[in-house]
């Protein structure tokens, strides 16, 4: 009898918590695959580049190369891994073949392979090394493969797609489980002149049979869609959903980066990047791999924006990742460790009116238990929502991270981020999708309490996840550029500063304006910029540009040679080459100038730079007046920097010629950078 009594009662808890227990969100448009979700979870992990245009210095390989080019002397898979796992990647993706059709194992599908190199007798097998390697160091292992084949002779042909089919088979067989197999969307003319209409159904269907747990990269069949550039950026807004016309190119650049809000696929983006200028290992860019700021400002622009970072790092002909590329990531390891270990909401008292049901199975808690599948929710139909947390004392912070449950899909549209300053909410940052991350960052804040609005959500807002971070902040010097339309940028290779800048020649100061967006200044001034953070207590040095006119209406007159308007585009990185045998540039301005001198911007070590020269102005094109005869740009040679000359008195002009009578080794085509006036 009394034991019926406790089972009885036992009974009625289990019903009536039940019946108190709300029932979970019902999943919203599309959701991701259970492989998806895990695949968000890998954030992070390499690309490898490597094969003959580690050796020949090219970025595209003709097939044509001597497979025996590729002889690495001390390649070693493990020390690739190593570094990967130590810079906290958990995958490795490999040029398995790029589009000189070598391939880094020996098929029997191609002539062009390892075998036939001189690297181990042709006896040896990256794809082998390299799994091996990523097994031993815990990471999972991806294939990359270019459909696109500029050696095998059957391209063009139908026989190509079974030999590709046959290639994949290979590569998808005998290494191991493969996380993602990556199809390269460049689709060019193979070794006899013909395109190729792949067959990607079959492709589908071989990855499908042979490695059932690997997601797909490129093509119609994709289940990770391209971010649309190589800079290593998703767009601010990043829904992983998306409406595809199932064309891989059909997308422009924008949609691919931002996703489409309601799209009818899951199918979340991931940021394809090399650190350094190429794809493959170069000597020429041993000290232009990636700086820390770089690194980080791109973390921030994939990882923090709701899409996987695949970093790539090229080895070198060694057959090692240069120890310029792991010195660089492991900084950016180190930055990443310094910033989130300590959760400042931890042991935050969390408070929100809205809890789905009013059950602590929802509530706020769920948000900093260090657990993805729990999550605070709220009721159905309430689509906006605050949370607010109290960090117990003032905190110095400049990063806040908040994650959605993905699983029943991606719903918030708007969302703000404030803190209580002197009686106030004050505006942190006021942003529109969150996804599986999103990392905010913004200048050092200090304070003790930080609400969190979900302003706009498709559907009840479900969040994993909030933590609140203070990441060592970064410095870097602003570089300053304008558009031929006159408009004026201010960029900085980090995240973190903050940049005051002036116009009137004055020295930028805090109490100057700040930069946030470009500005017009077609008229020209001085731009003089300085970054600053640690709230102000740190500062670059000043960088400044004097700008004249912006060349907006020009135009140079020639006949031929191509890229002409870059001596005029505003850009003194963007160069023009005059045709051979051609040796003065005329610029026309489309209106009349009152003309003090004119500027010369030479190109960086170019033996074509301008030494002595010829200078003309004319008011309608046909009659011309020499102002300068023979003069020289004296020192260009050891010093290729803008040069500026001053007439004796002011001309007018609405066209000049700059005859160069000797370049800085005579003989050479000449360069120009750009072009400009002095009208001050
Ligand atoms: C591009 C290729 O053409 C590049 O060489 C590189 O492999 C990059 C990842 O994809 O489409
Ligand atoms: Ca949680």
């Amino acid at each position: 009898m009394k034991n019926t009594t406790i089972l009885f009662t036992f009974l009625i808890i289990v019903l009536l918590t039940a019946c108190n227990t709300p029932e979970p969100p019902v999943p919203y448009g599309a959701v991701p695959t259970s492989l998806q979700v895990k695949w968000h979870q890998m954030e992070y992990y390499m690309f490898i580049h490597f094969g003959p245009n580690t050796f020949t210095d090219k970025e595209w390989g003709h097939g044509d190369e001597d497979p025996k080019v590729f002889s690495p002397t001390h390649l070693d898979c493990g020390q690739w891994a190593r570094i990967a796992r130590d810079a906290g990647m958990n995958a490795i993706i490999i040029t398995a073949k790029h589009h000189d059709g070598f391939c880094l194992w020996p098929s029997q599908y191609s002539t062009h392979t390892v075998r036939e190199s001189a690297w181990k007798d042709g006896k040896g097998d990256i794809l082998r090394e390299l799994s091996d390697a990523c097994k031993e160091y815990g990471l999972k292992f991806g294939v990359y493969l270019s459909p696109w084949d500029r050696n095998h002779p059957t391209y063009g042909s139908d026989e190509y797609n079974t030999v590709f089919a046959n290639t994949l088979t290979e590569a998808l067989s005998n290494y191991g489980p493969v996380f993602e197999q990556w199809f390269d969307g460049a689709n060019g003319e193979g070794p006899n002149g013909k395109l190729q209409v792949y067959d990607w159904e079959v492709f589908r269907d071989v990855v499908h049979k042979l490695q059932p747990d690997a997601l797909i990269f490129g093509g119609p069949y994709r289940n990770i869609r391209w971010v649309g550039n190589e800079q290593g950026y998703a767009g601010e807004t990043n829904w992983a959903t998306f409406t595809s016309d199932n064309s891989i190119d059909g997308a422009s650049g924008n949609i691919l980066a931002s996703g489409t809000e309601n799209g009818k696929e899951w199918l979340p983006a991931e940021v394809d990047v090399s650190i350094r200028p190429g794809w493959f290992f170069s000597p020429s860019t041993n000290d232009k791999v990636k700086s820390l700021g770089k690194l980080l400002d791109i973390y921030y622009s994939s990882v923090g924006r709701n899409g996987n970072l695949l970093l790539n790092v090229p080895p070198d002909r060694r057959g090692l990742i240069h120890p310029n590329d792991s010195a660089h990531l492991m900084e950016l390891r180190r930055t990443l460790d310094a910033t989130f270990t300590v959760n400042l909401a931890q042991n935050a008292r969390l408070t929100s009116k809205e809890v789905r049901g009013q059950s602590s199975k929802y509530g706020v808690k769920k948000l900093t238990d260090g657990n993805f599948d729990t999550y605070w929710a709220t009721d159905d139909g309430k689509l906006s929502s605050s949370v607010e947390i109290d960090l117990k004392k003032a905190q110095t912070f400049n990063r806040i991270v908040l994650q959605e449950y993905i699983p029943l899909g991606q719903r918030v549209k708007v969302f703000s981020v404030e803190y209580w300053n002197d009686g106030a909410w004050q505006l942190i940052d006021r942003q529109t999708t969150i996804g599986y991350k999103r990392i905010l960052c913004f200048p050092e804040v200090t304070a003790q309490r930080v609400r969190v609005n979900i302003e706009e959500s498709l559907a009840c807002p479900v969040i994993s996840e909030i933590g609140i971070y203070k990441a060592p902040e970064i410095l870097a010097t602003p570089v300053i550029g304008r558009t031929k339309q006159g408009q004026v940028y201010i960029h900085c290779e980090s995240t973190d500063p903050v940049v005051y800048y002036t116009v009137d020649g004055t020295e930028p100061t805090v109490s100057s304006k700040r930069y946030t967006d470009s500005f017009n200044l077609p008229q020209g001034g001085i731009v003089q910029a300085k970054a600053f953070i640690n709230n102000n207590k740190q500062s670059s040095e000043t960088v400044r540009e004097d700008y004249d006119l912006a060349p907006a209406k020009w135009m140079v007159m020639s006949s031929e040679g191509r890229g002409m308007e870059r001596a005029v585009d505003g850009n003194p990185y963007s160069v023009y080459t005059l045709p051979e045998g051609q040796t003065a540039i005329v610029v026309n301005f489309g209106e009349e100038l009152r003309l003090n001198g004119f500027t010369y911007t030479p190109v960086n070590g170019a033996s074509g730079n301008i030494y002595r020269y010829n200078f003309f102005v004319s008011r309608n094109g046909q009659k011309w007046d020499k102002i300068e005869s023979n003069a020289s740009f004296d020192n260009i040679n050891n010093n290729p920097v803008q040069q500026f000359v001053r007439f004796d008195q002011p001309v007018e002009a609405s066209c000049i010629k700059l005859e160069a009578t000797e370049t800085v080794e005579p003989g050479k085509p000449v360069v120009v950078g750009e072009i400009g006036v002095l009208t001050k």
